[in-house]
């Protein structure tokens, strides 16, 4: 006779399966720039059932979850030996996040976590917690992994439990098993959220988009995307940073904004995908947005397009942080595809799939924002009037 324990077992294992095994379906898009697929790709389901659950009838024969999973989200990306894997950040139910690569054989359907986490060395001033990795194939030859690491703010009050110190973390592999974890990059700035490193040299150095900003939460006033030199990667250092993308009053981006993933290299320049983010009565919205820059200045933008690209929809709106869409990793594929991977609401990661050609049309000929009403209706005549020629 089976035991209870089995049965549970079975259950839980097919359950499993049946997640994973899910066949996505691309779904109809009115705008025509990009196809969302019905299912998010990876939500915290996906997790590897051996690292919630002690699968040991002895120790556990209630096999009882010990260390549930929270959410996974915000995955760094890249294409790596004819694969399409993600460096997603997993929360636990203990709100720690830790990176774990997953991988699928065609970027849609089938993603599948590697056997163990990422084991990320750590320094001699402990994270407290890590995030929102970004992977770079730089042509030094490393992948990059930049993220976020938080860590309690000396200076708080004792009472002040939440303050909290960001800066970026820089870590390099081969092959996104084993991770040499480098200094984390010094700016002016005290706080640095959404570090990217881009993939080629400037001028011999090692070039970084940044997003220096006066709270833990607050971009305050050194805010937008920064750009930053630095002469070494293993002691990277930047002491100068400029605004390269700011933020505007009345747009999607007025109260912060960050570098998404690294750029993608064109023909008409490198094109950006970031976020904005804007205050509402029901708290901050994040969307997506693009932009380009020349190919030999990439601080120098040359198309702005007005409004966003991605906006939380439908379910993608409820989450752990509601009204929220974030990316921080894209793949321009061998056949040319792009698929965007972003989360929603903090929560899961979904796919978006369109091609360069079609973002780079949408970069250049979409009209910048006008900031105004006024300059906005103006902007839409231009295309009404012609269709009515
Ligand atoms: O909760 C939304 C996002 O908030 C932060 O992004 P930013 O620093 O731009 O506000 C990040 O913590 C990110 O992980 C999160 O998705």
């Amino acid at each position: 006779m089976k035991s209870y324990f089995d049965d549970r077992l079975s259950q839980i294992q097919g359950y499993h399966e049946k997640i994973l095994e899910q066949k996505n379906e691309p779904l109809f898009s009115i705008h025509g720039i990009y196809r969302r697929y019905k299912y998010p790709v990876i939500t915290a389901e996906h997790i590897p059932l051996e690292w919630r659950f002690d699968l040991n009838p002895d120790c556990n024969p209630r096999l009882l979850e010990r260390m549930g999973i929270n959410s996974a989200f915000n995955p760094g990306v890249i294409f790596h030996n004819g694969k399409y894997c993600l460096v997603v950040r997993v929360e636990g139910w203990d709100r720690k996040s830790f990176f774990a690569v997953a991988e699928s054989p065609d970027g849609i359907n089938n993603f599948q976590f590697w056997p163990e986490p990422v084991l990320m060395p750590e320094t001699d001033d402990p994270d407290v917690n890590v995030y929102d990795m970004r992977l770079t194939q730089h042509e030094d030859g490393w992948i990059y992994g930049v993220f976020c690491t938080e860590r309690k703010d000396p200076d708080a009050a004792p009472h002040d439990l939440s303050s909290a110190i960001a800066k970026a973390v820089i870590a390099r592999t081969k092959d996104l098993i084993i991770w040499v974890r480098l200094k984390d990059l010094k700016t002016v700035s005290n706080q640095q959220r959404n570090v990217v490193l881009h993939p080629e040299f400037l001028d011999g150095k090692y070039a970084f988009y940044t997003r220096p900003q006066d709270g833990f939460i607050e971009a305050g006033s050194g805010s937008g995307i920064g750009w930053g030199l630095s002469t070494s990667i293993e002691n990277a250092s930047i002491d100068e940073e400029f605004i390269i993308d700011e933020r505007i009053y009345h747009t999607i981006k007025e109260a912060k904004n960050g570098q998404g993933p690294a750029p993608i290299k064109t023909d008409k320049g490198w094109l950006h995908l970031a976020h904005g983010v804007r205050g509402t009565a029901a708290g901050l919205r994040y969307v997506l947005y693009l932009f380009m820059t020349e190919l030999n200045r990439p601080w120098v933008q040359t198309y702005t397009p007005g409004g966003y690209l991605i906006a939380p929809q439908d379910e993608e709106r409820v989450g752990d942080v509601s009204n929220v869409v974030f990316s921080n990793g894209w793949i321009k594929d061998p056949d040319g595809r792009v698929l965007i991977y972003y989360a929603s609401s903090d929560t899961r990661v979904h796919v978006a799939e369109t091609d360069v050609d079609t973002l780079v049309d949408c970069a250049v000929n979409t009209p910048p924002d006008v900031l105004t009403s006024a300059g906005s209706v103006k902007e839409r005549m231009k295309i009404i009037k012609g269709n009515l020629r």
